[in-house]
């Protein structure tokens, strides 16, 4: 939006502001009152305390050499580093659901047009420029389904209304005929809806439009300079600033904008704020201490509390938003949604979900390539159970297994070079085999008179195997019935060097190798249900991560090792699940009365 106190770098470049209409804005804005701008923040602590975890990255735009460009910090501030690099504007940045990062430029615009939407991997990869027509998009941002861009745009005319297209830059359309200056838009979180700051009543306020049927609803009612509006990523928040007690600052309210509260307190200019996924910290813009309008990056507590500075650029930082949960990754799992047992993918916050197999007979855990383009997986549609493979989209299957015993739990070694799995049944024990992803070099790895081995796990260094293993025969009743009585143990690749790793009076098994190495979690009913256990491969000590009296199964470690994935079955049928590394933050990621289980986390 181009109504308010922020510096322009895109509107200079642009034209969309200059003007007799963005001057009269600006003073209706309430943005003439910025004279008064030397007082440091009282509250402000640099360096306070970070989150436990891994640091979440914060994308934003920022002035550097005189040219604006798109920007990554981690939230404790290291990590600084710059995805584009062009003399062109490029700002406005936002994160896809999967990680990728949506912006503007006007890189490349022909003579009259201006910036145009385009998309980055977050490594600063793989640059693609989504629309040609230069219409001076602002604010693009993919709905969490990744259907729709919403973004707004000044197309004929001097003021930005708002827009929906389809995720290719098709279909352009807007959400409601307006008059008057809107945008800045944020997704709900059905997909369905945009958030927007609008002057259709007047004053500024928040609006909500349906981009179904165009019903727009007023939000807020503060009758003050208000803008930049976001919407939590879990849609349940909206934080904006607002000017209502004399000069900007920062609010939050519930997403209907009922309860507002006042978050900062500081006679510099606070904007363009954006609350974390987890809806406990606080990202955005201020100019306090500082030259007027050179905004550095501040992050606070959902309270206003643990204020700290992130950049100390002298020049303007802008837009921040938070990394969505599960960065890069999506995770890929079985479901019998539509009837029998089938592939799906979805991103790592539950959305834009997508089925890949369409078979009537049951495939089973999926296991995603270490370059994330392929999927092994295993069927029994050619009557015994054996392994296939496919592409990422589900395109090119092929077998890769052939013989007359049931092949499962296949996993991909950590350099992509082989799969491991487990084949046994027709009277004969269950072992650990290997073979490259063409088909060749097949290999037994386990072969220990009396004993079963099963779903096997490589160790970060491709070395080690690890797997759940147990006497023929033995046994034990479990909460879903008779099962073994099964241990974790780890080998050498060549089989060689086996190590019981638990001792433990249990079912014990689908261990997964910690992308650390020092850590294997697996399922085990030692309190007399599932849990997600933990085992430390150096001193064999266990933890348990789930705690939970119903079944919990299935784990599997995000490529960063901050996430597990799991199965649970908590509220009558099993959905999967996300907890952090330590079994904290556990979140439910599907949501169908059908079962749902066998996550593998996929890095595209
Ligand atoms: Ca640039
Ligand atoms: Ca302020
Ligand atoms: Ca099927
Ligand atoms: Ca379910």
């Amino acid at each position: 939006m181009k109504h308010d106190c922020r510096p322009d770098h895109y509107a200079e470049h642009a034209g969309r502001a200059a003007g007799a209409v963005a001057v009269a804005l600006l003073l209706a804005a309430g943005c003439s009152n910025a004279e008064t701008r030397s007082a440091a923040d009282a509250g402000a602590t640099n360096g306070a305390q970070k989150p436990e975890g891994s640091a979440r990255r914060i994308l934003y735009e920022s002035v550097i050499d005189d040219q604006s460009e798109v920007m990554l910090i981690n939230e404790d501030g290291t990590g600084l580093t710059r995805l584009t690099d062009d003399p062109g504007y490029d700002g406005m940045p936002s994160w896809t659901p999967g990680g990728d990062v949506l912006f503007v430029s006007d890189r490349g615009a022909g003579p009259g047009q201006r910036g145009d939407v385009y998309l980055i991997r977050a490594d600063g990869s793989d640059l693609r420029r989504i629309t040609t027509d230069g219409a001076g998009y602002g604010f693009p941002k993919l709905s969490p389904d990744s259907q729709w861009i919403g973004f707004d745009a000044a197309r004929g005319g001097d003021v930005a209304q708002v827009w929906v297209m389809r995720a290719d830059g098709t279909g352009v359309r807007q959400i409601a005929p307006s008059e008057v200056n809107e945008g800045y838009v944020s997704w709900a979180a059905d997909s369905r809806a945009l958030v927007y700051d609008s002057f259709r009543d007047g004053p500024p306020e928040i609006y909500r439009g349906s981009i179904e049927n165009g019903e727009v609803v007023r939000l807020t009612s503060l009758e003050a300079h208000i803008g930049d509006p976001r919407l939590s990523p879990d849609g349940s928040l909206l934080t904006f600033e607002s000017g209502r007690d004399g000069n900007s600052e920062i609010y939050v309210t519930n997403a209907d904008g009922s309860d507002p509260q006042r978050l900062t307190d500081n006679p510099g200019d606070d904007r363009a704020s954006a609350i974390s996924p987890d809806n406990l910290r606080i990202v955005f813009s201020s100019d306090r201490g500082g030259e007027r309008e050179a905004f550095e990056l501040w992050v606070m507590d959902r309270d206003g509390s643990n204020l700290s500075k992130l950049t100390e650029s002298g020049t303007s930082n802008l837009y921040a938003t938070f990394e969505p949960r599960g960065r890069d990754s999506r995770i890929v799992f079985t479901s019998e949604r539509d009837g029998n047992s089938e592939i799906y993918r979805m991103n790592a916050d539950g959305s834009g979900l997508t089925r890949l197999t369409n078979n009537p007979a049951e495939e089973s855990l999926p296991y995603c390539s270490p370059d994330g383009s392929r999927i092994v997986f295993s069927s029994d549609r050619d009557n015994t159970r054996q392994l296939y493979l496919m592409d990422i989209d589900g395109g090119n299957e092929v077998r890769l297994t052939n013989n007359d015993y049931d092949n499962n739990s296949p996993a991909w070694s950590p350099d992509g070079s082989e799969i491991a799995f487990s084949s046994g049944g027709n009277a004969t024990p269950s072992n650990l085999f290997t073979i490259r992803p063409d088909g060749s070099n097949e290999r037994q790895v386990t072969n220990r008179d009396g004993y079963n081995f099963l779903s096997p796990t490589w160790s970060p260094d491709g070395r080690r195997l690890g797997a759940e293993g147990g006497r023929l025969g033995e046994t034990l009743q479990t909460e879903w019935g008779e099962a073994g009585r099964t241990q974790i143990w780890t080998f050498n690749a060549d089989g060689s060097d086996a190590v019981q790793l638990t001792q433990l009076d249990a079912y014990n098994g689908y261990p997964a190798w910690s992308p650390t190495g020092s850590h294997i979690i697996f399922d085990s009913t030692l309190e007399g249900w599932a849990d997600i256990l933990s085992v430390s491969v150096a001193d064999q000590s266990v933890a348990n991560l789930t705690n939970d009296p119903r079944a919990n199964e299935f784990a599997a470690w995000s490529p960063d090792g901050s996430e597990i994935a799991f199965v649970a079955d908590r509220d009558g049928n099993n959905e999967i699940y996300v907890m952090d590394a330590n079994g904290d933050n556990q979140i439910r990621l599907t949501n169908h009365h059908a079962g749902d289980s066998g996550p593998t986390w996929c890095t595209r």
